[in-house]
């Protein structure tokens, strides 16, 4: 290699570790591991009345990650504690802290999003009710928010979803348990 290839090669690498430095998780150890002061994070998101699960926002203090269908999200971290958010349009957001450890996964139980939120005022209530029943039957909805279950028809599911979760507020527990309700095909 010539003395301008090193030259490259090394402005390359003081950029690519600024890089790391600037967004807070280091540069790896030569085992492979992670530098000290870092972790990562795992979390399963499922979205109550479907099979699909992509889609939902998932935030850990400032950085964001969409889901894909399976649900399944990973977040690296520096060490401490932080709050990760999921929210998607038509469900209440669930929240909780956790810690990072240095070096060590955390693996956060699965949480599942309680649907019926068609307005987005982070409760379940009969203005929810109000706007399935004024799309219903149609498909394609004539008003998106009213197919909570995003299977591109407006119909007895996505009311029943509501109907289930009348009450509910936002934040919801993490890992509370979802009524089933969906297209056994789905
Ligand atoms: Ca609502
Ligand atoms: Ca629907």
């Amino acid at each position: 290699m010539n003395r301008r290839s090193l030259s490259r090669l090394a402005i390359f690498m003081g950029i690519f570790s600024l890089i790391c430095y600037c967004i807070g998780y280091g540069l790896p150890n030569a085992d492979g591991s992670l530098a000290d002061g870092n972790g990562w994070m795992t979390a399963h998101v499922r979205l109550e009345g479907r099979q699909d699960h992509s889609g939902v926002l998932v935030s850990v203090d400032g950085w964001q990650q969409l889901t894909g269908s399976d649900g399944y999200v990973f977040f690296l971290l520096p060490e401490g504690y932080h709050t990760i958010t999921v929210s998607m349009d038509g469900y209440l957001y669930a929240q909780r802290r956790f810690e990072v450890r240095n070096n060590r996964p955390v693996d956060l139980s699965a949480v599942t999003l309680f649907a019926g939120d068609a307005d987005g005022n982070r409760l379940v209530d009969f203005l929810d009710l109000v706007i399935v029943h004024a799309a219903f039957g149609s498909a394609p909805p004539s008003d998106p928010r009213a197919d909570i279950n995003g299977d591109g028809r407006v119909d007895i599911l996505d009311g029943l979803l509501i109907g289930v979760n009348l009450g509910r507020e936002a934040p919801t527990p993490w890992g509370a348990w979802a009524f089933p309700v969906g297209h056994a095909d789905s």
